[in-house]
This record gives structure tokens, sequence and C-alpha cells, in this order.
């Protein structure tokens, strides 16, 4: 059966369906009144009969007027694959950000819908100045709902603000998120890295918003871990819209870590779409570490010793069992100081505002004081020469600040006259 298809079932049964039968059509030629061919349509409402069905969906995103004939014909409710996945983010969501985030996609899912049935129905009326009260129903509810999504949007601008905020808070700290795709186990190796109580459930997408947690990956050394949405093959994209705030998260963090369930069948494809997403999302040439999750459900061991053979670079754990958990923090402070810069910068000791700047935004790893005279100073203080690690989105920034004092001389305190 197609990959595709098996998920959909999976995806149904999250949404609390019982899946009763399967129907793979060979679709070669998309008919605009009903997707499949009319013969198909048939097959289907006669499947639906005798099985009693009460729900149809398919893998494919179908148009309003779709929706409608085919309804018509088999005589059920029936659902797109956007749909589907809009209801169980519906149902899954938690927080206010969450439930905000999928409020938005949906209503903008149902409003182009909307449109749609109303250029028909006027069609069918005879057009421009024929208005039936049917149509002013549906321009009213257009209207409701274009007042609801600004609203959210509003609401979500609210929210991005505060997070900005958030985020410079720990702007010294290097920020890593976990992505991937959708059951993967990113919650699970959060709470294992973080000891988090995060939601971790063999469903889909049982996480909707960005949780963060300090993690000391090694001794004295703290890094921003984020636990994320996860990803889905023709993930609608309205909805990765609308998951801005929590994708921002995304967005913005240093490194990532892409997880990847290494005992699912289609797991090469699952890191495909994951990649493709971040695309999508404007995210590209952020360092990644690859870490190979479930190894423990791994059957054969030449598999797993095949896979290690084609990503030597990546980490191979089992966060249910707590595996490889040390190689991961390794590979992940490798990831991290393989993106890092470390700079050198002399300041006069009287621009606290250039050292405060620099302690907010990079990990000061050595401090040395000169006192004596600066060209820059009324008074005699001296320089310190700050040894730093910093992220590659503060390099620009801070690259200014050394070059500022690049020629910076100091006259010794104790050569000084007395
Ligand atoms: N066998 C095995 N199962 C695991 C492992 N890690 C996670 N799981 C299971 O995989 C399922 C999904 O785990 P989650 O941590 O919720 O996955 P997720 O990536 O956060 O999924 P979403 O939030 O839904 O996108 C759960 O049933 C976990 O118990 C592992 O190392 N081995
Ligand atoms: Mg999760």
């Amino acid at each position: 059966m197609d990959d595709s298809i098996r998920e959909l079932a999976l995806l149904a049964d999250t949404a609390g369906a019982y899946v009763i039968d399967i129907i793979v059509p060979a679709v070669q030629r998309i008919n605009v009144a009903t997707f499949v061919g009319k013969g198909k349509v048939q097959e289907l409402a006669e499947r639906v009969a005798e099985k009693e069905a009460d729900l149809v969906i398919f893998d494919d995103d179908l148009s309003n007027i779709q929706v409608r004939n085919i309804e018509r014909e088999v005589g059920c409710k029936l659902l797109d694959r956007s749909a589907l996945i809009l209801d169980i983010f519906a149902r899954n969501a938690r927080t206010a950000t969450a439930k905000t985030q999928v409020e938005l996609a949906q209503l903008e899912y149902l409003l182009p819908r909307l449109t749609r049935q109303w250029t028909h129905l006027s069609r069918q009326k005879g057009g421009i100045g024929m208005r039936g009260p049917g149509e002013t129903q549906i321009e009213t509810d257009r209207r409701l709902i274009g007042t609801r999504i600004a609203t959210l949007k509003e609401r979500l601008v609210k929210i991005d603000r505060q997070r900005t905020t958030q985020r410079k808070g720990r702007a010294n700290f290097t920020r890593v998120s976990l992505i991937g795709y959708t059951n993967a186990g990113k919650s699970t190796l959060m709470n294992e890295l973080a000891g988090a109580g995060v939601l971790a459930e063999n469903r889909l997408f049982a996480t909707l918003d960005a949780t963060t947690r300090t993690v000391e990956i090694s001794p004295g050394r703290d890094v921003l871990l984020s636990d994320t949405v996860g990803f889905i093959r023709k993930l609608p994209h309205r909805l990765i819209e609308s998951f801005k705030s929590t994708l921002d998260e995304v967005r913005e963090s240093d490194i990532l870590m892409h997880v990847l369930d290494a005992s699912h069948p289609s797991f090469h494809e699952h890191k495909d779409v994951v990649q493709r997403t971040l695309l999508e999302l404007d995210v590209r040439d952020k360092p990644t570490l690859l870490v190979f999750n479930k190894v423990d459900a791994i059957e054969d061991p030449l598999d797993l010793l095949a896979l290690k053979n084609e990503f030597p670079h990546a980490a191979f754990v089992s966060a249910l069992r707590g595996i490889g958990l040390k190689e991961l923090r390794d590979k992940l402070i490798a990831t991290i100081d393989a993106g890092f810069e470390e700079i050198e910068a002399v300041i006069p000791v009287s621009d606290q505002k250039a050292i405060q700047h620099i302690r907010t935004v990079a990990e000061v790893l050595k401090e040395d004081y000169t006192w004596g005279r600066v060209p820059y100073e009324a008074e005699t203080l001296g320089v310190v020469r700050l040894l730093y690690r910093v992220a590659p989105r503060y390099t620009e920034d801070l690259s200014a600040l050394t070059e500022r004092y690049k020629d910076l001389k100091v006259v010794p305190e104790d050569s000084l006259p007395v």
C-alpha cells in the first residue's frame, strides 16, 4: 500500500475515526467535477452503502465543488487531507497560542471555499443583480469570518511581540530546536534531555506549540532547547503560515536537531519532507545535527550498521530507553562549536555599553584587564581583552565593535609618571 495512504489511515485514527476500508484508485486524469472518474465515485457510493460508513476521507485536497458533488453521490460526509489535519490540530491544541493559530488556519481554509460556493450559486441564478437569500447569508458569513481572522491575526502579532521580547532576554544562550517528522520522538527526547514533562504520545501532532527549557549539555554549559510542532507530507501551506509564532522558534535558533524515526520504513522520505518544509519556512543553511531515534526498534542490527555508514556524522539514540545520549551531547557540542566563532576584542573599560552587549549576546570565555590610560577615556582606567564565542547571527554586529577599537593603544598604569 502507498505509504501516503497508510499515513492517512493513521491520521484518521488519530482524529478518532475507525478505518473500515481503503480504496486506492489509479487517477490518470483529474476530473474537475469529482476528482476521480464517474465510475470510481459510483464504486465508492456502493462501498459506503455496503459497509455503512459515516465518513469518506480523500488523500488529496479537493475543491469545494468536488466535495459537494461526491458527498451528494455517496451520501455521507467527506473530508480531504487538509481538513483532516486541521481537525487533528484543533483537537490537540492546548495552549492559547496553538488554539489561536489553529483557528486562524481553519478559517482561512474555510474562506475560499465559501467564496467558491458563492460564485457557483451566483452563476446558477444568473449572476449579478439576482441575489438570492442564500448568497446574502454566505456574504454575511464571509464578513464575519473576515473580522474574526483579523482579530486572530492581531492576537498573534501580540504573541509574536511577547515571544521576541522573551527571546531577547535569553540572547546569550545557544538556541537549539528539535525538529522533525511528526511522531519521530522529539518530545520524548526533549523529556530525556531536559526532564521537561512534555506530552509525548504515539499519535500524530501531539505537540503543537514550542516548549523551551535550559539544558546543561556539559558541565557549566547550558543551551536553550525547544521542542516544536512536527511536519508531515502535504502539510497545508496555510497551516504553516498560521504557525509562524511557533515556528519562529525554529527560524531563530542557532542549531537544529533533526530527529528521525530510524525504525520507520519511510524515514528517508520523511527526511526529505522535513527539509522541503524548512525551505518553505525560509530556514536554510542552519548547522544541523541528524538524530536517528528509536534505534531500539530497528530489528536487524545490520540495518543499524548500514545506517551508521550512510550517515557517519549523525547521532544514533533511543530517547525512550536513554541510549546514546552521551554521544548525542558530544555531537551537539561539536556542531555548536563548528558553527560558532571565537572572537577576541579589546574594549576600553569605560565603554560599559559595548562590554555589556557582548556579555548579552555571546559567551565570554576569557577576560583580561590592563589598567592604564586609553586615548578614549577622560580618566585613567584601562582596557579589557575579551575572548568570546558567538553564534553566526551576531558576528556581523560584533565585528563592527571589534573594528571600532582595533587601533586602541593603552599606556600601562605602572609606566605612567606619578
Ligand atoms: N521504540 C521507541 N519508541 C519511541 C522512542 N522515542 C519515542 N518513541 C515513541 O514514539 C511516539 C512518539 O513520540 P513523541 O515524542 O510524542 O514524538 P514527537 O516527535 O514529539 O511527535 P509529535 O509531537 O506528534 O510531532 C511515542 O509513543 C514514544 O513513546 C524510542 O527511542 N524508541
Ligand atoms: Mg511532540
